[in-house]
């Protein structure tokens, strides 16, 4: 049996986490991720908090099993999000854009672990001080907001940096992708684009349409001053592109880019909403029931680290 440390901690079966997408994972998916063994996470994203204590309620009763919300640091309701996991316990939450050092002990109090995303080595070093429970080393394979630095080079880096659990994230969907993050020292595996395409996912068809049909090239670095957010190519990016060409203010892309996700993931506009997608896009070629991409993945994690073994 594919056990890991995360395992242990988190009181899950499989050590493979589910990413917290904003307007993408919602309580149906994230009960499903959990259901099936791993641990499901609900994206609280900008959400105000009556949305996310409804998310969790549901979530709640849809599985008896541990599950997560990921709070987004940016959101302008950051403070009464954490009043509501730690109002409803939750048993763990993810954390990005930000530091959510402030938050720790009120956290602590009620039990609830904290697995920060981070990029950086340096990031890293001084959120594992502030009393984290384990990392989420993100590279820049993922889609949606990503630092600079590769998964492969990232999570060794990190994982001799701190002497928490480290979970890798970023160009991870199958077992090889699992066998290969454990082989770096990560103790689990954090997976967002494969999930989009779980049966359960609440997503619009045309979103997962385009992950499926999306090939090797089709993902793009858009952003500006150090701030890149990896979507799927299509009218949006170009106009992205158009833009940079002009050096126009962030003002001017932070107009472009407002409501673009929403847009994308619930109206299902494809051509000029931001479908985030990581690089791994090119190898999702169906819709599958979360139980079955979750026990494909450890079976075929298995097989690649009993093989391995001929070799050594
Ligand atoms: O956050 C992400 N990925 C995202 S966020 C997003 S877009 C969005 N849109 C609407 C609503 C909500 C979200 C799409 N993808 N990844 C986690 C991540 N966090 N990566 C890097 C960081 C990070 C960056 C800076 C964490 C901390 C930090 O600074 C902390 C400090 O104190 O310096």
């Amino acid at each position: 049996m594919l056990t890991t440390s995360l395992c242990n901690i988190l009181g899950i079966k499989y050590p493979i986490i589910q990413g917290g997408m904003a307007w993408i994972a919602t309580a149906e998916l994230a009960a499903a991720v959990s259901e099936a063994g791993g641990l499901g996470i609900i994206g609280a994203g900008n959400a105000p908090p009556d949305v996310v204590k409804e998310q969790i309620k549901k979530a709640k009763s849809m599985t008896k099993k541990p599950f997560g919300v990921n709070v987004y640091y940016m959101s302008p309701f950051v403070e009464d999000i954490i009043d509501v996991v730690v109002e409803e316990k939750v048993a763990v939450i993810t954390t990005g854009a930000g530091n959510p050092g402030k938050h720790i002990s009120k956290l602590k109090e009620v039990g609830i672990k904290i697995f920060p995303v981070v990029s950086s080595v340096a990031l890293a070093k001084r959120l594992a001080r502030t009393g984290v429970d384990g990392l989420i080393a993100e590279g820049m394979e993922c889609g949606g907001h990503v630092g600079e630095i590769t998964t492969m080079a990232l999570v060794p880096q990190i994982v001799d940096a701190v002497q928490i659990p480290v979970i890798a994230a970023g160009g991870i969907f199958d077992g090889r992708g699992l066998a290969a993050a454990l082989s770096l020292g990560a103790q689990g595996v954090q997976m967002g684009t494969r999930f989009v395409c779980a049966t359960e996912c609440t997503v619009h068809p045309h979103y997962k349409e385009v992950i499926i049909k999306a090939k090797d090239r089709d993902t793009v670095l858009t952003g500006y001053h150090g701030h890149h957010v990896r979507v799927i190519k299509n009218k949006l990016t170009r106009a992205f592109e158009d833009l940079a060409s002009t050096n126009a203010s962030m003002e001017e892309f932070e107009k472009l880019g407002a409501g673009r996700l929403r847009a994308a993931a619930v109206e299902g506009d494809v051509v000029m909403g931001s479908v985030m997608a990581g690089q791994i896009a090119a190898m999702v070629s169906n819709i599958q029931p979360a139980q079955e991409i979750i026990e494909e993945i450890i079976n075929d994690a298995q097989k690649v680290l009993t093989g391995l073994q001929k070799y050594l």
